[in-house]
């Protein structure tokens, strides 16, 4: 079996695990391909810290892909996470030039948490957005995004018939697969939910809930549910592994007395677990 390449368009945040520095070692450590190409090179993640540098690699962004032509190249996955408002519709462009039949492209819109967009966003963003989504096949929003990208009013504790009108709205705009994970629905509990479009059905996981903030989750769940699903794994199975994982990466983090929230949570420490979680999986299914 030949070995899966997934290519990927994120921000280079230096400090704070988040968007590449998240799916890099994530993504290789579940065996596939990584090429991550850089959207901005900033000195720190937006959330939590007070400033930060920003070095826009928008207009290389054409430059880099055009310089692999004439080479041989299949993409199995194509995988966005945050994006500045001008870079999303030269993405969606690369994203046209560089897919072909076979390649999963995956969007995480990566733009707002807790019912607010983060610094520097605004009503354009949602507007690209859409239109990126629309090249999706997966899309994985949380809360927030899910309800700016439907038009749906935020609300912390959404009634599952509200989920399920949102995550199908969602759908409409293009992706086959909706999910959105960290949903806080019941006491001591994190769920996510997929929506299949093709079959009309929902499905659901459920955890125990670390209580809190956690920087960077997001992308740590976007990046195992696409190396899992290259690996093989359903999206369901996917959807697992990658919730599993992402509660271990908290529960380490929560080892220390008091985790900064700047600084993301410690993930490298659960490496050894989700290739225990991948292989007793593989393990399961024989
Ligand atoms: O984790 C999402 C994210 C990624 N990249 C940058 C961010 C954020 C969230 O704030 O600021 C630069």
């Amino acid at each position: 079996m030949s070995q899966k390449r997934l290519l990927t368009f994120q921000d280079y945040s230096c400090l704070g695990r988040c968007s590449i520095t998240v799916a890099l070692p994530t993504i290789s450590a579940l065996g596939v391909e990584c090429v991550a190409v850089p959207t901005a090179i900033l000195s720190n993640h937006t959330a939590g810290f007070k400033s930060w540098t920003y070095l826009d690699l928008k207009n290389d962004l054409k430059d880099i892909i055009h310089k692999w032509n004439g080479y041989k190249h299949h993409f199995d996955a194509i995988y966005t996470g945050y994006l500045g408002t001008e870079q999303v519709p030269i993405i969606k462009d690369i994203i046209d030039e560089l897919k072909d039949d076979k390649t999963i492209v995956l969007v995480d819109p990566a733009f707002a948490d807790f019912g607010k967009m983060y610094k520097g966003f605004n009503e354009e963003h949602i507007k690209e957005m859409k239109k990126l989504i629309a090249k999706a096949h997966i899309i994985v929003p949380n809360l927030t995004e899910a309800c700016f990208l439907s038009d749906v009013h935020y609300d912390e504790n959404m009634s599952d018939e509200k989920l399920e009108y949102m995550m199908k709205k969602l759908a409409l705009l293009g992706p086959k697969e909706v999910i959105i994970s960290g949903l806080h629905q019941k006491d001591n509990l994190v769920t996510s939910i997929i929506y299949d479009s093709v079959s009309d059905k929902f499905s659901r996981y459920s955890s125990i809930l670390y209580e809190g903030i956690y920087h960077g989750t997001g992308d740590l769940f976007a990046s195992t549910f696409i190396g899992a699903k290259l690996d093989g794994f359903s999206t369901l199975e996917a959807t697992k592994i990658a919730h599993d994982y992402v509660a271990r990466a908290i529960a380490y983090t929560l080892e220390e007395d008091k985790p900064d929230v700047c600084y993301g949570v410690e993930f490298e420490r659960a490496i050894p677990d989700l290739i225990k979680m991948i292989n007793k999986e593989k393990n399961d299914e024989q």
